[in-house]
Formats: C-alpha cells, structure tokens, sequence
C-alpha cells in the first residue's frame, strides 16, 4: 500500500536493532508511514551494553535533513538521539530552514544499560535552542529529572516538572512515568494547561529497550498522518504496550 504520510527521523543508529534509528523505522513503517532519516551517530552495541559510539559531522547531519527535505517533503519530523552541541545547533539550524511544524523531541540521554548517548555541555544547548523549537517533547522521568534540575517522585512531581519544561517554551509535554515503582504506569499530556492523564497496567518485563524510540515514532505518525495530538499521543501508547507484550526476548 502507498504510504499515506512521510516523517523524517533524525536520530543515532543502534545496531542490535532494539533501539534508535532501527526502532523508528520500523514503527513508521509498521503504522504505514513511509521513513527518512538523518542518521547523527552509529553505535555499536548489543543486549548486553554500549561498546562505542560516534558522532556523525554536523555538516553531514544538515546535509541529510536539508537535501532530503528539499525533495520530498516530511509531514512530521521525529529527533532522537542527539550526542554533541554541535550537532543539535545543525539540527536547530536545519529545522530553520525546512519549516516542519509537527516536530517530536525524544531527549535521549542514557541508554538502558547506563552508558551515556549525550555530552554534559550539550544538555544546556538541548534546553536553550532546541526545545524551544519543537511541538512535543517526550522524556522520561531522569530526562525530565536531568531538565527541570528536579527530583520526580510522585504524580504531583511530574506535573510540576512538566509545567516547568513548558516554561521553556516548549508547548506540549509528554511526561513518562515508566520509571516510578507500582502496577501502573501514568504518563502526562500537559498541552496549554490542560492535563491529559494515560494509565496503563505496567508490564513485567526486562525487554524497554527502544521503547522511548518506538512511542516518539508512533506519535510522529500518527501526526503525519493528521491525528491529533492527543489522539496520537493515546494510539501510540497502545502500540507501544502492545509491542512491548510481544517482544521477541532476543539476547542476553
Ligand atoms: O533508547 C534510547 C536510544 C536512542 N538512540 C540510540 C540508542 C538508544 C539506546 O540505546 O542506542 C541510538
């Protein structure tokens, strides 16, 4: 079938094929998107770790976005992983030039096992010139911790941590909760001061891996093709639930 909507990832390839680039391509094109891709750093890595990562050049990064987008335009633009300051300014200086309004941030910054996929300094850039820029933002709760310079604890702290990345200039916030202790996970919608609240059974499993990749992908789609943000933000949180019900338990 010829996809109905077009979305430009820019993100870091995984090569165990759990996480980044692999896992947003893979969601775009299961929910019938057709996917671009600006890749911004190869790691190598497998179930087990991180072994290395490179940064790819930010004049390479640009040229991916720009002369991509030149030519077929995206509906939707999902980021992910981005490793160093310079890169997220080409970024930000990319998405200038293009004038995508439907933009989903992921702000990656550790991986599952714990091996870091950005640089301390490029957290302050991240905050003053990207995410201003963007239409969602969708961390988790270190992310969001690491953001707002708050501790995240209950629900009322994550609605205090969203209002506060707002304040950043950034108008939609979806605030993961998949980190807190409990049956349940709650995620949080807060979009113009109004709150959206998603509860869902959480699922006992080892197998996360790529999961932030996977629900920022979904809604980027979902987007594109002309749901609403919230509606977006509610199917892409069913098919990550889904999708983490039937992983493949592949490695170690
Ligand atoms: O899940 C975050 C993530 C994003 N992008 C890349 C990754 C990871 C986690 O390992 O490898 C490339």
């Amino acid at each position: 079938m010829k996809p109905q909507c077009k979305i430009l990832i820019i993100a870091g390839s995984d090569s165990s094929g759990g996480a980044g680039i692999q896992a947003d391509i893979k969601t775009v094109t299961s929910l019938g998107g057709y996917a671009m891709t600006a890749i911004t750093a190869v790691t190598s890595q497998n179930t087990t770790g991180v072994k290395s990562v490179l940064g790819i050049k930010s004049e390479e990064v640009k040229k991916q976005i720009i002369f991509t987008s030149k030519d077929i335009k995206p509906d939707a633009i999902k980021i992910g992983m981005l490793n160093s300051s310079e890169i997220i300014l080409s970024v930000t200086n990319s998405l200038k030039k293009i004038n995508i309004k439907k933009i989903v941030l992921d702000p990656v910054m550790v991986a599952k096992g714990g091996h870091k996929l950005i640089n301390d300094g490029a957290i302050k850039t991240l905050k003053k010139n990207l995410i201003p820029k963007v239409f969602l933002l969708t961390p988790n709760i270190p992310e969001a911790e690491v953001l707002t310079g708050y501790k995240i604890k209950s629900l009322k702290d994550m609605i205090r941590a969203a209002k506060i990345l707002n304040k950043l200039g950034v108008k939609n916030i979806l605030l993961k909760g998949g980190h807190r202790q409990g049956k349940s996970v709650t995620d949080i919608l807060l979009n113009k001061n109004k709150l959206v609240i998603y509860k869902n059974k959480k699922i006992k499993t080892k197998n996360t891996h790529g999961t932030g990749c996977t629900l920022s992908s979904a809604i980027a789609t979902f987007m594109a093709c002309g749901k609403t943000i919230n509606k977006s933000c509610e199917l892409a949180i069913k098919y990550v639930n889904e999708s983490i019900r039937s992983n493949p338990n592949f490695g170690k």
